[in-house]
């Protein structure tokens, strides 16, 4: 595997990464096929797959059920360590560092450990930063945790270089699923000037202009989930033309 590698050429290449995510919750098992049809033909880099809330067992299943139509690298993006599956190619192993409960910021990284054992999947170490967003999102309520607020930057800045220095491989600023205001692009510009290592994106992002607008102010890979879910217009707009 060479997820990480990859995701760092292409920041060097100044390619811009997009990735889309599926909740296990969510996605029917039989609407798979043409909604991975749909990206297939989009400018998506990657899959993510992940959810705050999801049954034992789903996770698997669905990966099994993706991988049968697509090439794209498929990371896990877990809420928690029964997401994890052998079936993907990698795993974002996060630690919410913009909250302050241990059980998300060291805990469950502990009980995950016995079973990425048993699996060949590409870990890469992420730091989780949760950004306030306008209303509480599904990330906050099963974490427990407060996200930082919008306007507190140097928080927000200083949380975010805290995790390079933790030795964290990739920043992910998150406003969370269905975040009804995206994370601004200043937020973005001020912390990705202080970085050395890739920064994700996500949360609210509903539309190119948005996607466009967080390239531009340095986000390296930007995720989608629910306007993928939920608009079939939006993925006209990221056809790939090329
Ligand atoms: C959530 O950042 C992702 O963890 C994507 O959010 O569902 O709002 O696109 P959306």
């Amino acid at each position: 595997n060479n997820l990480f590698k990859n995701i760092i050429d292409a920041v060097k290449k100044d390619i811009k990464q997009l990735a889309v995510l599926i909740d296990p919750d969510k996605m029917r098992i039989e609407n798979v096929s043409s909604f991975i049809a749909k990206v297939n033909q989009s400018i998506a880099t990657h899959i993510f797959v992940g959810g705050s809330e999801v049954d034992d067992g789903l996770t698997e299943t669905l990966v099994i059920e993706i991988k049968k139509y697509t090439a794209l690298p498929i990371i896990l993006f877990p809420g928690d360590v029964i997401q994890i599956t052998d079936k993907a190619d990698g795993i974002l192993f996060l630690s919410l560092i913009s909250g302050r409960n241990p059980d998300y910021l060291i805990g469950k990284q502990v009980e995950a450990v016995s079973e990425l054992a048993k699996t060949n999947l590409e870990i890469i170490p992420t730091g989780y930063v949760l950004i306030e967003n306008g209303k509480e999102t599904a990330v906050q309520r099963v974490s427990e945790t407060k996200p930082i607020k919008r306007s507190d930057i140097q928080i927000i800045t200083d949380t975010a270089k805290a995790g390079e220095l933790l030795g964290m491989k990739l920043i992910y600023l998150e406003a969370g699923s269905g975040a009804t205001h995206p994370i601004e692009p200043h937020i973005i510009s001020e912390v990705k000037q202080l970085l050395n290592i890739p920064l994700i994106v996500g949360g609210g992002i509903r539309s190119k202009a948005e996607i466009e607008s967080a390239y531009k102010a340095g986000a390296d890979l930007v995720v989608i989930g629910t306007a993928f879910e939920e608009e079939e217009s939006f993925f006209n707009e990221l056809k790939n033309l090329t």
